[in-house]
């Protein structure tokens, strides 16, 4: 392990139909960081994922799989293997997609800015970042998701809706996983949300980010749209916060 101070470290990988992914991302994860453990929480992928998955953690005590029911969503099923995690008593709780996009030999940066942070973000959108193939239309949606999060919330994260990241146990057991209502990839931008406010430290550390090689999206409108949404209404619950405070300290 690089960093022993940091103790226990898990990283959760939904899948939902990544058979051709998922035994290249376990096994890169595993050669990169031998002390890092693998969860893949796969949402009964009709593809045979699972039963790829359950291969691997035969193979190896390092790598565990929970089997979801039906495809529920990428922020329940991260819900539920923080849950896990936690419960199995890691002292750092990780997010990486399946898809070959964040890459596990970028791990160590991630694990090396945890030291000094609660919640570490692998970024496309800081100084080094970059993303590889994106076609036009995504990088406007990513660009233009962060840039909505900002002016709405006014959190200076430059990519909150990333998900490739680390959170210390500590800052899990702050946010209140139980209230986490977001489905979808809102998730990310929730509990980054709930991270920066509940007054802990959020860190970015430079990542390349590489566009899916194999296997189908599983981005939808209706993904898209609860995005929208949620966002809108904590921008707009924030901005009352702010002008119920305003109020108050002109009175006082
Ligand atoms: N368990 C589970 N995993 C999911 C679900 N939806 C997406 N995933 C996984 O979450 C990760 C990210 O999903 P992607 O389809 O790659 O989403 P994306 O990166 O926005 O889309 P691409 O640009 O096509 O890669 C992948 O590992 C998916 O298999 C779900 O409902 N359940
Ligand atoms: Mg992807």
């Amino acid at each position: 392990m690089t960093h022993p101070e940091l103790g226990r470290v898990i990283v959760v990988v939904p899948t939902y139909n990544e058979a051709l992914n998922v035994r290249d991302i376990v096994g890169r994860v595993r050669r990169a960081q031998p002390g890092v453990d693998v969860l893949v929480v796969d949402d009964g992928s009709p593809d045979g994922t699972g039963a790829i998955a359950d291969e691997l953690a035969a193979a190896d005590p390092s790598v565990t799989v929970l089997h979801r029911t039906a495809k529920a969503g990428l922020g329940a099923a991260y819900l539920h293997g923080f849950a896990v995690a936690l419960d199995r008593g890691y002292d750092v709780v990780g997010e990486m997609d399946a898809d070959g996009s964040h890459q596990p030999e970028q791990l160590g940066r991630l694990l090396d800015g945890l030291l000094t942070a609660d919640l570490v973000i692998g970024s496309r959108w800081v100084p080094g970042g970059s993303v590889v193939n994106w076609p036009w239309s995504r990088m406007t949606l990513s660009r233009g998701g962060n840039l909505y999060v900002r002016l709405l919330l006014g959190m200076r994260v430059k990519d909150a809706t990333a998900g490739f990241r680390l959170f210390r146990r500590t800052t899990l057991e702050k946010i209140d996983l139980s209230s986490v209502q977001s489905t979808g990839y809102v998730f990310q931008t929730d509990l980054t949300w709930r991270t920066v406010q509940a007054g802990l430290h959020v860190s970015e550390v430079p990542i390349e980010f590489v566009e899916r090689v194999r296997g189908d999206s599983k981005m939808t409108g209706s993904v898209a749209t609860e995005s929208l949404r949620r966002i809108t209404r904590w921008g707009l619950r924030e901005r009352r916060r702010q002008f119920r405070r305003w109020r108050e300290e002109r009175g006082a």
